[in-house]
């Protein structure tokens, strides 16, 4: 089953990729974008037919509406991939799609419209009966009725953008003294990021865990879910590490939020992939909001049932119904990814762009690696610094660890500083290893210190390998860190 002749991707990167993949799986043709910048990416150089669509900044490229509509028409293609970021979640742009008469891959533009505000979203999901935490229906206006909602509640409190994400806007308040500055700042920065001022008050919860459903619904509103993830292991609200399933779901909880999930997907009418995100915390879970998109962290979804999503979002977006029951879907093994990111994780996690000089990627049992980038390719510094996403499945989560460990040993990055020697730390954190993840984990002082214990240990190991090679002796494979090693002391 082919379903459309040829698709455009409206993204970039390892995404692009990703989607170009199951198009060519399916015999799909593709149609990529690229701007300025991106002219001699790997998303450019897999797709069949490639379109210049602007200068580096993403309004001019990869968030111009009409001219990626343009070229969609010009190039003959039926149908438009969004991946994450970008447009993926801008429903103007989805609507747009839909009138130039091509189809958008993703929910109906009144879906994302609706599960954008945080206060619609939680609103109608508390009408289908979704846990949703204590909190205002509707926009705080007055201080007055703050204060009141606020003592009702009982502090800590939180101050959220209803238009918000990604934390911005948001603001933990202690007690009274606290809210009007929390309000009035919240009210202007979600007013000045978002153009809409709103802000709403919820029951703050201290160190929650961040768990989603993934699910699946087609156009006749059959819907699925693919099981749950636990993505708490972040940074400034940008996820470094996620896992399937969450380590801690009992059986209990996961009938609770997985039938939670589909509630809330058919609440608000879903179709196509999504994700709903719930916080958890001392055996209760709270709706917080839906991913209408193909999130990042799919993949792991994907190892750990069998499904390719993309495939499945194409399937539906051209109006086939779901050929899975709910009972075909099972979970098989434990999956992780790590987020390679072009950063240095001992300097504030601050961006490190550049030209890759060596690049070998890890492979063997169970390891699955999505990245845009290769030898000779320079990092733009006007885009997100992921650069890679490197997946490891085990038949249990202790084998996924061990084989994550053994993926990052084997994973050759030089030219830019990343994120792998965090990773490896996190992989053999005694907590991460029990599972013990929470929204703050990377706060902790022992990843902080079981981080600087790593470099410790291999910088000893290193001049140990670096003195045998000096004396003519053969050394164990010659490892990332190696690498890294000798070229810091010998250029
Ligand atoms: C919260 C919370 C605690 N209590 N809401 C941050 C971004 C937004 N999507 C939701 N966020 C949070 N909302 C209440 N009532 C803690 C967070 C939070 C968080 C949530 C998910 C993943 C990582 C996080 C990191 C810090 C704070």
């Amino acid at each position: 089953m082919k379903y459309f002749d040829k698709i455009l991707v409206a993204n970039r990167g390892e995404i692009a990729i990703r989607i170009m993949r199951a198009c060519r799986e399916l015999g799909i043709d593709t149609v990529a974008i690229y701007s300025e910048p991106d002219k001699n990416a790997l998303h450019v150089k897999y797709a069949d037919e490639a379109f210049y669509v602007g200068e580096a900044h993403p309004s001019k490229s990869y968030l111009n509406k009409e001219r990626i509509c343009d070229i969609a028409r010009k190039s003959a293609a039926e149908a438009i991939h969004p991946g994450y970021g970008f447009l993926a979640e801008n429903y103007q742009f989805a609507k747009l799609v839909e009138e130039e008469g091509l189809t958008f891959i993703g929910p109906a533009w009144r879906t994302i419209e609706v599960l954008g505000s945080k206060i619609g979203s939680k609103g109608m999901m508390r009408k289908a009966g979704v846990p949703v935490l204590p909190g205002t229906p509707e926009g705080v206006t007055t201080l007055d009725e703050a204060k009141k909602v606020a003592a009702d509640i009982g502090y800590p409190v939180v101050v959220k953008a209803s238009a918000g994400g990604g934390g911005i806007g948001m603001h933990i308040v202690e007690s009274e003294e606290g809210l009007e500055e929390a309000i009035e700042g919240g009210m202007r920065i979600a007013g000045s990021a978002f153009g809409d001022p709103t802000v709403f008050i919820e029951k703050y919860l201290a160190k929650p865990r961040h768990i989603e459903v993934q699910i699946l619904a087609d156009a006749s509103g059959h819907t699925v879910h693919l099981y749950d993830r636990e993505c708490s292991i972040q940074r400034r609200h940008q996820k470094l590490l996620e896992e399937a399933p969450c380590p801690i779901m009992t059986p209990d909880l996961r009938e609770r939020m997985t039938a939670s999930a589909i509630t809330a997907a058919k609440a608000s009418n879903y179709k196509n992939a999504g994700t709903v995100e719930f916080l958890y915390a001392n055996g209760n879970y709270y709706f917080m909001e839906v991913n209408t998109r193909l999130q990042v962290e799919h993949t792991v979804t994907e190892f750990i049932t069998g499904v390719d999503i993309v495939k499945q979002q194409i399937a539906i977006a051209a109006g086939e119904d779901l050929a899975m029951e709910q009972e075909d879907i099972s979970i098989r093994g434990h999956a992780i990814e790590c987020r390679i990111n072009a950063e240095d994780p001992l300097n504030n996690f601050s961006a490190d762009p550049g030209k890759i000089v060596r690049y070998r990627s890890p492979g063997g049992p169970g390891i699955r690696v999505d990245s845009g980038i290769h030898v000779g390719y320079a990092i733009p510094p006007h885009y997100d610094s992921m650069i890679s996403k490197l997946c490891a499945w085990g038949s249990d989560r202790e084998e996924a660890i061990q084989r994550m460990r053994r993926a990052i040993y084997e994973y050759v990055v030089l030219g830019v500083k990343t994120t792998l020697p965090l990773h490896y730390a996190i992989m053999r954190n005694p907590h991460f290893i029990a599972g013990d993840t929470h929204t703050h984990f990377l706060q902790e002082e022992h990843i902080a210190a079981s981080l600087r214990c790593y470099l410790r240990e291999e910088e000893t190991r290193m001049q140990t390998l670096a003195a045998s090679l000096r004396q003519g002796k053969k050394v164990a494979a010659i490892t990332t860190a190696v690498e890294v090693y000798l070229r810091k002391n010998t250029e």
